[in-house]
């Protein structure tokens, strides 16, 4: 389908994407800018990890359930990688999270 519009209106539409496009593009710096002067623990927080990605590997699988099995266990601590995968964010690694780690791998 092909529709004709009249060639002022095609400018504007021109025009429109255009500043929309730099909208976005001075958003998304601004976002990066924000970024930079954030604490290094609301970054944390703020997940640049996945959720549940205890081994930071960018997957969450059934060895990132193991790793907080592990630290729920007590046969590994809790770093600022596995609390900052932390799936519930209570600060702590508890089976819960490993609980919560294993239903979003039966869900993907
Ligand atoms: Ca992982
Ligand atoms: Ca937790």
């Amino acid at each position: 389908m092909h529709i004709h519009y009249p060639h002022s209106l095609r400018k504007n539409i021109k025009l429109l994407t255009l500043s929309v496009l730099s909208m976005a593009m001075s958003f998304s710096v601004g976002m990066h800018t924000a970024g930079n002067v954030q604490p290094v623990t609301l970054i944390e927080a703020g997940g640049m990890e996945k959720p549940g990605d205890m081994d930071g590997n960018g997957i969450v699988n059934v060895s990132d359930a193991i790793v907080a099995l592990e630290i729920v266990r007590g046969y590994r601590t809790a770093g600022a990688v596995e609390l900052a995968a932390d799936p519930n964010r209570d600060g702590e690694i508890t089976v819960d999270d490993a609980l919560r780690i294993l239903s979003t791998i039966s869900l993907e």
